[in-house]
């Protein structure tokens, strides 16, 4: 079996080194750097592939994708129609976690409030609220967001989460479909967006939807967090809502444009906390280790697990 390698964005170097080792004696091949036959490639593992990449792989049985979200590969028009499976592991879950509890801690202790304060050399300790008194609001509550979730409910948040299907989560007020959005949001001062993107989530966070959020919390203002895809997100009404206090201030991890563009008006806003696109970055060896069960899954003749259902978009 020959296994492509079909990654951009990404330093190819460790991922394939991780294959390598993990994969034993399947032929790896580097789309864009090695000659291979297209017939003897079987697997893609794949990052944001170049548009094409995969198109006429005439024996390809599934395309792995290496990370979470698989917009980027759904959006390739010459894709093949052979499985696609995207990454669920307990590592990536972990990161994301720590990204989002790191994030809604610091607004919830007010850490920019003393990093001012530590650069003017101010002593000064206005009142700190109890968690319970917070409502975090998660926007798609599935791995990631109940993962998230969970452990926001733990540390005494109020938790709720929105996603397209019912269910029961212990400890979280679940909300769904088109009909639960307004009043989730209207139960939310802090909401942590961990959606995939879509033809139905893209632009959701959007002026409209800043202004259905809760306005009696004791932050003051509500806060927006975003982890999923920027897509999700119009930035220009992220900086309206700042503007005029309809969001108390934002956190995001993924932008419209990645790299964020050195002139977006995100990077020098006061209110603004940015990261590199970095909340879950995937390990290559945990997820080889993946890779790598996967894989002898489709060798003995079974599906891969964690499969992408391309028409609902994730
Ligand atoms: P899942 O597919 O497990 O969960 C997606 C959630 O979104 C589900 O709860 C789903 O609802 C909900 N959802 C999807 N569409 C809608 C809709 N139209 N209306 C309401 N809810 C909707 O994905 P993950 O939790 O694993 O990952 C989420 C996203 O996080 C990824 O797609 C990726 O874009 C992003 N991500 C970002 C990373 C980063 O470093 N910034 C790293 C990893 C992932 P339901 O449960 O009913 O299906
Ligand atoms: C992912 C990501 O989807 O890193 O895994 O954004």
């Amino acid at each position: 079996m020959t296994v492509l390698l079909a990654i951009t964005g990404w330093d190819i170097a460790p991922w394939e080194a991780e294959a390598r080792a993990a994969l034993g004696e399947r032929t790896i091949a580097v789309h864009g750097r090695d000659k291979y036959d297209p017939a003897a490639i079987e697997i893609a593992l794949v990052w944001k592939q170049p548009a094409g990449a995969l198109a006429g792989l005439a024996n390809l049985k599934a395309v792995l994708c290496l990370g979470a979200g698989v917009d980027h590969i759904l959006a390739d028009p010459l894709l093949p129609p052979v499985p696609i499976a995207r990454t669920v592991d307990p590592d990536l879950t972990m990161r994301m976690t720590e990204w989002v509890v790191l994030q809604v801690l610091a607004h919830h202790r007010r850490q920019r409030l003393y990093l001012d304060q530590q650069a003017k050399r101010v002593w000064a300790s206005p009142p700190q609220e109890a968690a319970s008194a917070v409502r975090v609001g998660l926007l798609g509550l599935g791995e990631l967001g109940r993962d998230a979730a969970e452990v926001l409910a733990r540390l005494g948040f109020r938790v709720a989460g929105w996603a397209r299907t019912a269910r029961t989560v212990a400890g979280i007020e679940v909300f769904h479909g088109a009909a639960g959005l307004a009043p989730f949001l209207a139960r939310t001062d802090i909401l942590v967006a961990l959606m995939p993107l879509t033809a139905e989530t893209r632009g959701i966070l959007n002026y409209g939807l800043f202004a259905g959020l809760a306005r009696d919390g004791v932050l003051g203002a509500p806060i927006l967090i975003n982890a999923g895809r920027g897509g999700l997100q119009i930035e220009a009404d992220i900086l309206a809502a700042l503007d005029d206090g309809t969001l108390g201030a934002a956190t995001l991890d993924v932008f419209e444009t990645e790299p964020l563009p050195a002139a977006s008006p995100l990077w020098g806003h006061s209110k603004v906390t940015i990261t590199p696109h970095v909340a879950a970055d995937s390990g290559p060896r945990e997820i080889m280790a993946l890779v790598v069960r996967q894989i002898a899954r489709i060798e003995a003749g079974l599906p891969p697990e964690h499969l992408v259902d391309p028409k609902r978009g994730y």
